[in-house]
Protein backbone atom coordinates (compact mmCIF):
# COMPACT_ATOMS: atom_id res chain seq x y z
CA UNK A 1 0.00 0.00 0.00
CA UNK A 2 1.38 3.36 -0.53
CA UNK A 3 2.42 5.80 1.95
CA UNK A 4 -0.17 8.42 1.96
CA UNK A 5 -3.22 5.61 1.13
CA UNK A 6 -1.85 4.28 4.72
CA UNK A 7 -2.57 7.54 5.91
CA UNK A 8 -5.64 8.51 4.96
CA UNK A 9 -6.92 4.71 6.18
CA UNK A 10 -5.10 5.96 9.85
CA UNK A 11 -7.19 9.16 9.92
CA UNK A 12 -10.22 7.71 8.99
CA UNK A 13 -9.79 5.01 11.39
CA UNK A 14 -9.08 7.62 14.09
CA UNK A 15 -12.21 9.88 12.81
CA UNK A 16 -14.55 6.46 13.72
CA UNK A 17 -13.02 5.66 16.60
CA UNK A 18 -13.51 9.87 17.91
CA UNK A 19 -17.16 9.65 16.86
CA UNK A 20 -18.09 6.38 18.56
CA UNK A 21 -16.64 7.68 21.85
CA UNK A 22 -18.56 11.21 20.94
CA UNK A 23 -21.98 9.33 20.34
CA UNK A 24 -21.73 6.89 23.89
CA UNK A 25 -20.01 10.19 25.76
CA UNK A 26 -22.53 12.94 24.60
CA UNK A 27 -26.29 12.68 23.65
CA UNK A 28 -26.56 16.20 22.19
CA UNK A 29 -23.70 15.00 19.82
CA UNK A 30 -25.49 11.43 19.33
CA UNK A 31 -28.98 13.13 18.37
CA UNK A 32 -27.49 15.41 15.87
CA UNK A 33 -25.27 12.84 13.86
CA UNK A 34 -27.76 9.88 14.08
CA UNK A 35 -28.80 8.47 10.87
CA UNK A 36 -32.43 9.11 11.24
CA UNK A 37 -31.16 13.03 11.64
CA UNK A 38 -29.07 13.14 9.18
CA UNK A 39 -31.70 11.81 6.21
CA UNK A 40 -35.32 13.15 7.60
CA UNK A 41 -34.78 16.59 6.18
CA UNK A 42 -37.75 17.10 3.24
CA UNK A 43 -40.57 14.90 4.87
CA UNK A 44 -40.59 15.57 8.91
CA UNK A 45 -44.09 16.53 9.89
CA UNK A 46 -47.68 15.69 7.73
CA UNK A 47 -49.04 19.45 8.17
CA UNK A 48 -51.85 19.49 5.89
CA UNK A 49 -50.56 21.69 2.77
CA UNK A 50 -52.88 24.44 0.83
CA UNK A 51 -55.10 22.33 -1.88
CA UNK A 52 -54.17 22.70 -5.32
CA UNK A 53 -57.73 24.60 -5.75
CA UNK A 54 -56.56 27.55 -4.24
CA UNK A 55 -53.42 27.89 -6.39
CA UNK A 56 -53.64 31.22 -8.99
CA UNK A 57 -53.25 29.65 -12.53
CA UNK A 58 -49.33 29.54 -13.44
CA UNK A 59 -49.30 32.79 -15.50
CA UNK A 60 -51.40 34.73 -12.97
CA UNK A 61 -47.90 36.01 -11.13
CA UNK A 62 -46.61 37.84 -13.66
CA UNK A 63 -49.65 39.61 -14.49
CA UNK A 64 -51.42 42.98 -12.81
CA UNK A 65 -54.88 41.40 -11.04
CA UNK A 66 -57.02 42.49 -13.28
CA UNK A 67 -55.28 40.55 -15.97
CA UNK A 68 -54.84 38.13 -13.55
CA UNK A 69 -58.13 37.21 -13.55
CA UNK A 70 -58.76 37.17 -16.79
CA UNK A 71 -56.57 34.96 -17.59
CA UNK A 72 -57.58 32.85 -14.78
CA UNK A 73 -61.22 32.07 -16.20
CA UNK A 74 -59.27 30.30 -19.22
CA UNK A 75 -58.05 28.32 -16.50
CA UNK A 76 -54.80 28.43 -17.75
CA UNK A 77 -53.02 26.01 -15.00
CA UNK A 78 -55.90 23.31 -15.83
CA UNK A 79 -56.69 23.27 -12.03
CA UNK A 80 -59.93 21.81 -11.57
CA UNK A 81 -61.17 24.22 -10.10
CA UNK A 82 -59.33 27.58 -9.48
CA UNK A 83 -61.98 29.63 -9.66
CA UNK A 84 -62.46 28.87 -5.87
CA UNK A 85 -59.51 31.78 -4.85
CA UNK A 86 -58.79 33.69 -8.56
CA UNK A 87 -61.80 36.13 -8.48
CA UNK A 88 -62.52 36.54 -4.79
CA UNK A 89 -60.77 39.27 -2.62
CA UNK A 90 -60.62 38.91 1.48
CA UNK A 91 -62.10 41.48 3.63
CA UNK A 92 -58.17 41.45 4.55
CA UNK A 93 -55.17 44.15 5.10
CA UNK A 94 -51.60 43.85 5.94
CA UNK A 95 -50.81 46.02 8.69
CA UNK A 96 -47.28 47.14 9.58
CA UNK A 97 -46.34 48.64 12.60
CA UNK A 98 -42.96 50.64 12.24
CA UNK A 99 -41.30 53.84 13.19
CA UNK A 100 -39.77 56.54 10.97
CA UNK A 101 -36.49 55.20 11.32
CA UNK A 102 -37.54 51.48 10.24
CA UNK A 103 -37.69 53.00 6.70
CA UNK A 104 -35.35 50.61 4.93
CA UNK A 105 -36.41 47.74 6.73
CA UNK A 106 -39.91 48.75 6.00
CA UNK A 107 -39.22 49.02 2.42
CA UNK A 108 -37.49 45.41 1.90
CA UNK A 109 -40.65 43.77 3.56
CA UNK A 110 -43.10 45.17 1.37
CA UNK A 111 -40.83 44.57 -1.77
CA UNK A 112 -40.87 40.96 -0.51
CA UNK A 113 -44.40 40.44 0.07
CA UNK A 114 -45.17 42.63 -3.32
CA UNK A 115 -42.81 40.18 -5.31
CA UNK A 116 -44.00 36.67 -3.88
CA UNK A 117 -47.29 37.84 -3.53
CA UNK A 118 -49.24 40.78 -3.47
CA UNK A 119 -48.60 42.08 -6.38
CA UNK A 120 -50.86 40.02 -8.32
CA UNK A 121 -53.57 40.23 -5.58
CA UNK A 122 -53.48 43.99 -4.80
CA UNK A 123 -54.15 43.81 -0.65
CA UNK A 124 -54.43 47.17 0.66
CA UNK A 125 -51.31 48.54 3.49
CA UNK A 126 -52.24 49.96 7.14
CA UNK A 127 -49.10 50.92 8.40
CA UNK A 128 -49.30 52.43 12.42
CA UNK A 129 -46.97 54.57 14.26
CA UNK A 130 -46.97 56.46 17.69
CA UNK A 131 -45.56 59.18 15.57
CA UNK A 132 -46.79 60.98 12.10
CA UNK A 133 -44.98 59.48 9.70
CA UNK A 134 -42.66 61.29 7.74
CA UNK A 135 -43.16 62.09 4.24
CA UNK A 136 -40.05 60.61 3.28
CA UNK A 137 -41.63 57.36 5.07
CA UNK A 138 -44.59 57.36 2.68
CA UNK A 139 -43.32 58.15 -0.64
CA UNK A 140 -40.55 55.73 -0.33
CA UNK A 141 -42.96 53.05 0.92
CA UNK A 142 -45.77 54.02 -1.62
CA UNK A 143 -43.68 54.10 -4.65
CA UNK A 144 -43.40 49.97 -4.23
CA UNK A 145 -47.33 48.96 -5.07
CA UNK A 146 -50.30 50.48 -6.41
CA UNK A 147 -52.46 48.80 -3.41
CA UNK A 148 -54.00 51.13 -1.51
CA UNK A 149 -51.78 52.77 1.72
CA UNK A 150 -52.96 54.28 4.31
CA UNK A 151 -50.64 55.66 7.66
CA UNK A 152 -51.78 56.07 11.06
CA UNK A 153 -51.09 57.49 14.23
CA UNK A 154 -52.15 55.49 17.13
CA UNK A 155 -53.96 57.36 19.45
CA UNK A 156 -51.68 57.69 22.88
CA UNK A 157 -53.73 56.10 25.12
CA UNK A 158 -53.47 52.68 23.08
CA UNK A 159 -49.83 53.21 23.22
CA UNK A 160 -48.10 54.39 26.51
CA UNK A 161 -47.77 53.23 29.91
CA UNK A 162 -51.29 54.07 31.97
CA UNK A 163 -51.30 56.25 35.00
CA UNK A 164 -52.76 53.75 37.33
CA UNK A 165 -49.52 51.83 36.73
CA UNK A 166 -46.92 52.27 39.60
CA UNK A 167 -44.32 53.34 37.82
CA UNK A 168 -42.21 53.12 40.82
CA UNK A 169 -42.60 49.45 41.31
CA UNK A 170 -42.07 49.05 37.61
CA UNK A 171 -38.64 51.13 37.19
CA UNK A 172 -37.57 48.80 39.44
CA UNK A 173 -38.44 45.17 37.64
CA UNK A 174 -37.29 47.30 34.53
CA UNK A 175 -33.98 47.99 36.00
CA UNK A 176 -33.77 44.13 37.81
CA UNK A 177 -34.46 42.76 34.59
CA UNK A 178 -31.71 44.85 32.57
CA UNK A 179 -29.08 43.67 34.99
CA UNK A 180 -30.26 39.62 34.51
CA UNK A 181 -29.63 40.40 30.84
CA UNK A 182 -33.34 39.34 29.82
CA UNK A 183 -33.61 40.72 26.22
CA UNK A 184 -35.46 44.41 26.29
CA UNK A 185 -35.91 43.54 30.11
CA UNK A 186 -35.31 47.81 30.72
CA UNK A 187 -37.13 48.80 27.67
CA UNK A 188 -40.54 50.83 28.00
CA UNK A 189 -41.10 51.25 24.26
CA UNK A 190 -40.78 47.93 23.86
CA UNK A 191 -43.26 47.33 26.40
CA UNK A 192 -45.51 49.71 25.07
CA UNK A 193 -44.96 48.28 21.72
CA UNK A 194 -46.22 44.46 23.34
CA UNK A 195 -49.07 46.21 24.60
CA UNK A 196 -50.40 47.53 21.48
CA UNK A 197 -49.85 44.68 19.64
CA UNK A 198 -51.83 42.29 22.05
CA UNK A 199 -55.03 44.04 22.68
CA UNK A 200 -55.10 47.66 20.41
CA UNK A 201 -54.04 47.29 17.09
CA UNK A 202 -57.22 46.00 15.37
CA UNK A 203 -58.96 48.66 17.28
CA UNK A 204 -57.29 51.19 15.41
CA UNK A 205 -59.83 53.15 13.56
CA UNK A 206 -58.21 52.39 10.31
CA UNK A 207 -58.08 48.40 10.84
CA UNK A 208 -62.10 49.00 11.62
CA UNK A 209 -63.11 48.15 7.83
CA UNK A 210 -61.20 45.15 8.06
CA UNK A 211 -62.10 41.49 9.32
CA UNK A 212 -58.50 39.51 8.47
CA UNK A 213 -54.90 40.89 8.93
CA UNK A 214 -51.33 39.92 7.64
CA UNK A 215 -49.01 41.23 10.28
CA UNK A 216 -45.21 41.88 8.58
CA UNK A 217 -42.55 43.84 10.33
CA UNK A 218 -39.53 45.40 8.72
CA UNK A 219 -37.00 43.78 7.77
CA UNK A 220 -38.35 40.35 7.13
CA UNK A 221 -38.41 37.96 3.97
CA UNK A 222 -40.61 36.16 1.80
CA UNK A 223 -38.70 33.50 0.40
CA UNK A 224 -41.22 31.53 -1.51
CA UNK A 225 -43.91 32.54 -4.36
CA UNK A 226 -47.30 32.60 -2.53
CA UNK A 227 -49.92 31.47 -5.76
CA UNK A 228 -52.32 30.76 -3.28
CA UNK A 229 -54.58 33.39 -0.92
CA UNK A 230 -54.43 32.57 2.80
CA UNK A 231 -56.77 34.67 3.65
CA UNK A 232 -59.57 32.86 1.85
CA UNK A 233 -58.18 29.33 2.47
CA UNK A 234 -58.84 30.73 6.31
CA UNK A 235 -61.99 32.00 5.53
CA UNK A 236 -63.24 29.37 3.67
CA UNK A 237 -62.00 26.83 6.00
CA UNK A 238 -63.02 28.37 9.15
CA UNK A 239 -59.79 29.17 10.42
CA UNK A 240 -58.79 31.90 12.62
CA UNK A 241 -55.04 32.03 13.36
CA UNK A 242 -51.94 31.37 10.86
CA UNK A 243 -48.74 30.80 11.75
CA UNK A 244 -45.34 29.60 10.19
CA UNK A 245 -43.18 29.65 13.27
CA UNK A 246 -43.49 28.48 17.12
CA UNK A 247 -40.95 28.44 19.98
CA UNK A 248 -40.31 28.63 23.53
CA UNK A 249 -40.65 31.95 25.31
CA UNK A 250 -38.28 33.28 27.61
CA UNK A 251 -39.85 32.13 31.23
CA UNK A 252 -38.30 35.29 33.12
CA UNK A 253 -40.63 37.89 30.93
CA UNK A 254 -43.51 36.09 32.03
CA UNK A 255 -43.36 34.25 35.25
CA UNK A 256 -46.90 35.31 36.59
CA UNK A 257 -48.96 34.96 32.85
CA UNK A 258 -50.04 31.53 33.26
CA UNK A 259 -51.24 31.89 36.82
CA UNK A 260 -53.64 34.74 35.41
CA UNK A 261 -54.38 32.72 32.38
CA UNK A 262 -56.00 29.89 34.49
CA UNK A 263 -57.83 32.28 36.10
CA UNK A 264 -59.45 33.77 33.88
CA UNK A 265 -60.37 30.55 32.81
CA UNK A 266 -61.70 29.41 36.09
CA UNK A 267 -63.76 32.94 36.14
CA UNK A 268 -65.40 32.93 32.41
CA UNK A 269 -65.55 28.64 31.56
CA UNK A 270 -67.73 29.59 29.03
CA UNK A 271 -65.12 31.19 26.69
CA UNK A 272 -63.12 28.45 26.49
CA UNK A 273 -63.71 25.99 23.40
CA UNK A 274 -65.03 22.18 23.84
CA UNK A 275 -61.79 21.19 21.22
CA UNK A 276 -59.30 23.83 21.97
CA UNK A 277 -55.53 23.51 22.05
CA UNK A 278 -54.55 23.37 25.37
CA UNK A 279 -52.57 20.71 24.97
CA UNK A 280 -50.14 22.07 22.78
CA UNK A 281 -49.01 24.41 25.61
CA UNK A 282 -49.63 22.37 28.15
CA UNK A 283 -48.85 18.69 29.35
CA UNK A 284 -50.78 18.20 32.74
CA UNK A 285 -54.13 19.43 31.69
CA UNK A 286 -53.50 23.22 31.88
CA UNK A 287 -51.41 22.95 35.74
CA UNK A 288 -47.85 24.18 33.80
CA UNK A 289 -47.42 26.15 30.87
CA UNK A 290 -44.37 24.27 28.45
CA UNK A 291 -43.98 28.16 27.51
CA UNK A 292 -44.81 27.19 23.68
CA UNK A 293 -46.48 29.96 21.26
CA UNK A 294 -46.35 31.52 18.07
CA UNK A 295 -43.92 33.96 17.19
CA UNK A 296 -46.38 36.70 16.15
CA UNK A 297 -43.97 38.92 14.13
CA UNK A 298 -45.62 36.90 11.55
CA UNK A 299 -49.62 36.55 12.14
CA UNK A 300 -52.19 35.72 9.31
CA UNK A 301 -55.61 35.91 11.33
CA UNK A 302 -59.32 37.01 11.83
CA UNK A 303 -60.11 40.57 14.03
CA UNK A 304 -63.30 39.05 14.75
CA UNK A 305 -61.23 36.45 17.18
CA UNK A 306 -59.32 39.77 19.24
CA UNK A 307 -62.84 41.72 18.89
CA UNK A 308 -64.90 39.54 20.16
CA UNK A 309 -66.16 39.00 23.73
CA UNK A 310 -63.68 36.30 25.01
CA UNK A 311 -60.51 38.14 23.95
CA UNK A 312 -62.02 41.62 25.14
CA UNK A 313 -62.47 39.63 28.34
CA UNK A 314 -59.01 38.12 28.68
CA UNK A 315 -57.31 41.57 27.17
CA UNK A 316 -59.08 43.36 30.34
CA UNK A 317 -57.89 40.76 32.80
CA UNK A 318 -54.46 40.78 31.52
CA UNK A 319 -53.82 43.99 31.51
CA UNK A 320 -55.31 44.75 35.03
CA UNK A 321 -52.43 42.95 36.17
CA UNK A 322 -50.42 44.84 34.94
CA UNK A 323 -47.86 42.43 33.45
CA UNK A 324 -46.83 44.01 30.28
CA UNK A 325 -44.98 46.69 32.64
CA UNK A 326 -44.31 44.95 35.98
CA UNK A 327 -42.68 42.40 34.08
CA UNK A 328 -42.63 42.39 30.02
CA UNK A 329 -45.58 40.14 28.83
CA UNK A 330 -45.06 39.66 25.23
CA UNK A 331 -47.76 39.47 22.22
CA UNK A 332 -47.10 36.32 20.94
CA UNK A 333 -47.57 34.37 24.08
CA UNK A 334 -50.73 36.57 24.72
CA UNK A 335 -51.96 36.11 21.27
CA UNK A 336 -51.32 32.56 21.24
CA UNK A 337 -52.39 31.54 24.27
CA UNK A 338 -55.93 33.21 23.90
CA UNK A 339 -55.94 31.71 19.94
CA UNK A 340 -55.14 28.18 21.91
CA UNK A 341 -58.24 28.11 24.35
CA UNK A 342 -60.66 30.34 22.59
CA UNK A 343 -60.60 28.45 19.59
CA UNK A 344 -60.92 25.07 18.12
CA UNK A 345 -57.76 23.18 17.31
CA UNK A 346 -58.55 22.78 14.16
CA UNK A 347 -58.98 26.82 13.08
CA UNK A 348 -55.10 26.90 13.85
CA UNK A 349 -52.95 26.84 11.06
CA UNK A 350 -49.64 26.40 10.46
CA UNK A 351 -48.58 27.25 6.57
CA UNK A 352 -45.76 24.84 5.77
CA UNK A 353 -45.89 26.77 2.31
CA UNK A 354 -44.96 30.06 3.94
CA UNK A 355 -40.65 31.00 3.85
CA UNK A 356 -40.64 32.80 6.11
CA UNK A 357 -37.39 35.32 8.15
CA UNK A 358 -37.32 36.89 11.22
CA UNK A 359 -33.81 37.23 11.65
CA UNK A 360 -32.53 34.64 13.15
CA UNK A 361 -34.59 32.10 12.38
CA UNK A 362 -36.15 30.94 9.24
CA UNK A 363 -38.94 28.88 7.94
CA UNK A 364 -38.33 27.30 5.35
CA UNK A 365 -41.02 24.54 3.25
CA UNK A 366 -40.48 20.72 3.90
CA UNK A 367 -41.80 19.03 1.06
CA UNK A 368 -39.47 19.13 -1.39
CA UNK A 369 -42.83 19.86 -4.01
CA UNK A 370 -43.47 22.95 -1.86
CA UNK A 371 -40.41 24.17 -2.19
CA UNK A 372 -39.99 23.92 -5.64
CA UNK A 373 -43.78 25.10 -6.33
CA UNK A 374 -42.89 28.05 -4.71
CA UNK A 375 -39.57 28.77 -6.57
CA UNK A 376 -38.28 29.33 -2.51
CA UNK A 377 -34.66 31.10 -1.68
CA UNK A 378 -34.23 29.82 1.57
CA UNK A 379 -32.91 26.19 2.30
CA UNK A 380 -34.88 23.80 3.52
CA UNK A 381 -31.74 21.94 5.62
CA UNK A 382 -31.61 25.56 8.04
CA UNK A 383 -35.23 25.56 8.57
CA UNK A 384 -36.14 26.26 12.14
CA UNK A 385 -38.76 23.60 12.69
CA UNK A 386 -37.00 21.04 14.38
CA UNK A 387 -34.11 22.72 15.78
CA UNK A 388 -34.30 22.28 19.55
CA UNK A 389 -35.47 25.64 20.65
CA UNK A 390 -38.58 25.13 18.21
CA UNK A 391 -41.91 23.75 19.19
CA UNK A 392 -42.86 22.38 16.45
CA UNK A 393 -42.07 18.83 17.46
CA UNK A 394 -45.08 19.42 20.80
CA UNK A 395 -47.08 20.95 17.49
CA UNK A 396 -46.93 17.55 15.52
CA UNK A 397 -47.37 15.11 18.89
CA UNK A 398 -50.63 17.04 19.89
CA UNK A 399 -51.99 17.40 16.26
CA UNK A 400 -51.32 13.21 15.76
CA UNK A 401 -53.24 13.10 19.05
N1 LIG B 1 -43.95 52.81 15.99
C1 LIG B 1 -43.18 52.01 16.73
N2 LIG B 1 -43.00 50.76 16.33
C2 LIG B 1 -42.23 49.96 17.09
C3 LIG B 1 -41.61 50.39 18.28
N3 LIG B 1 -40.92 49.36 18.81
C4 LIG B 1 -41.08 48.33 17.98
N4 LIG B 1 -41.86 48.67 16.93
C5 LIG B 1 -42.32 47.80 15.84
O1 LIG B 1 -42.90 46.69 16.46
C6 LIG B 1 -42.54 45.50 15.82
C7 LIG B 1 -41.75 44.59 16.75
O2 LIG B 1 -40.60 45.26 17.20
P1 LIG B 1 -39.16 44.61 17.09
O3 LIG B 1 -38.18 45.61 17.59
O4 LIG B 1 -38.98 44.05 15.73
O5 LIG B 1 -39.29 43.47 18.17
P2 LIG B 1 -38.91 41.95 18.06
O6 LIG B 1 -39.33 41.41 16.73
O7 LIG B 1 -39.44 41.29 19.28
O8 LIG B 1 -37.36 41.97 18.22
P3 LIG B 1 -36.21 41.99 17.10
O9 LIG B 1 -35.56 40.68 17.28
O10 LIG B 1 -35.36 43.16 17.54
O11 LIG B 1 -36.83 42.19 15.75
C8 LIG B 1 -41.78 45.92 14.58
O12 LIG B 1 -42.75 46.04 13.55
C9 LIG B 1 -41.21 47.27 14.96
O13 LIG B 1 -41.04 48.06 13.83
C10 LIG B 1 -41.84 51.76 18.69
O14 LIG B 1 -41.37 52.22 19.71
N5 LIG B 1 -42.64 52.50 17.86
C1 LIG C 1 -53.41 44.28 -19.07
O1 LIG C 1 -52.18 44.12 -19.76
C2 LIG C 1 -52.05 44.93 -20.89
C3 LIG C 1 -50.78 44.54 -21.66
O2 LIG C 1 -49.80 44.03 -20.77
C4 LIG C 1 -52.06 46.40 -20.46
O3 LIG C 1 -51.91 47.25 -21.61
C5 LIG C 1 -53.37 46.68 -19.75
O4 LIG C 1 -53.37 48.00 -19.27
C6 LIG C 1 -53.60 45.71 -18.61
N1 LIG C 1 -54.95 45.89 -18.07
C7 LIG C 1 -55.20 46.44 -16.89
C8 LIG C 1 -56.64 46.57 -16.52
O5 LIG C 1 -54.33 46.84 -16.14
C1 LIG D 1 -50.94 38.24 -19.01
O1 LIG D 1 -52.33 38.04 -19.15
C2 LIG D 1 -52.79 37.84 -20.49
C3 LIG D 1 -54.29 37.78 -20.45
O2 LIG D 1 -54.82 39.01 -20.05
C4 LIG D 1 -52.15 36.57 -21.02
O3 LIG D 1 -52.55 36.38 -22.38
C5 LIG D 1 -50.63 36.69 -20.98
O4 LIG D 1 -50.04 35.48 -21.37
C6 LIG D 1 -50.17 37.03 -19.55
N1 LIG D 1 -48.76 37.34 -19.56
C7 LIG D 1 -47.85 36.57 -18.96
C8 LIG D 1 -46.44 37.02 -19.04
O5 LIG D 1 -48.14 35.53 -18.38
C1 LIG E 1 -65.56 24.78 -7.58
O1 LIG E 1 -65.75 25.16 -6.23
C2 LIG E 1 -67.04 25.68 -5.95
C3 LIG E 1 -67.05 26.18 -4.52
O2 LIG E 1 -66.63 25.19 -3.62
C4 LIG E 1 -68.07 24.57 -6.22
O3 LIG E 1 -69.36 25.08 -5.99
C5 LIG E 1 -67.94 24.13 -7.68
O4 LIG E 1 -68.80 23.06 -7.92
C6 LIG E 1 -66.52 23.69 -7.99
N1 LIG E 1 -66.38 23.44 -9.42
C7 LIG E 1 -65.73 22.39 -9.91
C8 LIG E 1 -65.66 22.28 -11.37
O5 LIG E 1 -65.20 21.55 -9.18
C1 LIG F 1 -65.08 43.78 6.51
O1 LIG F 1 -65.01 43.47 7.90
C2 LIG F 1 -65.33 44.54 8.76
C3 LIG F 1 -65.06 44.07 10.17
O2 LIG F 1 -65.75 42.89 10.47
C4 LIG F 1 -66.77 44.98 8.51
O3 LIG F 1 -67.08 46.07 9.33
C5 LIG F 1 -66.92 45.37 7.05
O4 LIG F 1 -68.25 45.68 6.79
C6 LIG F 1 -66.48 44.23 6.16
N1 LIG F 1 -66.48 44.70 4.77
C7 LIG F 1 -67.02 43.99 3.80
C8 LIG F 1 -66.93 44.57 2.43
O5 LIG F 1 -67.56 42.92 4.00
C1 LIG G 1 -65.62 24.25 18.28
O1 LIG G 1 -66.13 23.00 17.93
C2 LIG G 1 -67.35 22.69 18.61
C3 LIG G 1 -67.71 21.27 18.27
O2 LIG G 1 -67.37 20.97 16.95
C4 LIG G 1 -68.42 23.68 18.22
O3 LIG G 1 -69.61 23.42 18.90
C5 LIG G 1 -67.94 25.08 18.55
O4 LIG G 1 -68.84 26.04 18.08
C6 LIG G 1 -66.59 25.35 17.94
N1 LIG G 1 -66.09 26.63 18.43
C7 LIG G 1 -65.68 27.56 17.63
C8 LIG G 1 -65.13 28.80 18.29
O5 LIG G 1 -65.73 27.47 16.42
MG1 LIG H 1 -38.89 42.15 14.89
Amino acid sequence: MQTWARYLLLVFGMLIILHSILRFSHEDYNRATSFSNLVKTGQKHEAPLVPDDYYFPKDSNANNSANASTSANANANGNANATLAVDRRANATFVILARNSDINGAVRSVRDIEDRFNRARGYPYVFLNEEPFSEEFQSRVRVLSGSKMEFGLIPREHWYQPEWIDEEKAKKERERMEQENIIYGGSVSYRNMCRFNSGFFFKHELMQKYRWYWRIEPEVHFHCDLSFDPFLFMEDNNKVYGWTITMYEFEKTIPTLWGHVRDFMGLHPEYVAEDNAMGFMSHDGGNKYNLCHFWSNFEIADMHLWRGPAYTAFFEYLDSKGGFYYERWGDAPVHSIAAAIFANKSQLHFFDEIGYEHNPYTHCPQKVETWEKGRCSCDMATSFDYNGYSCMKQWDNFIRG
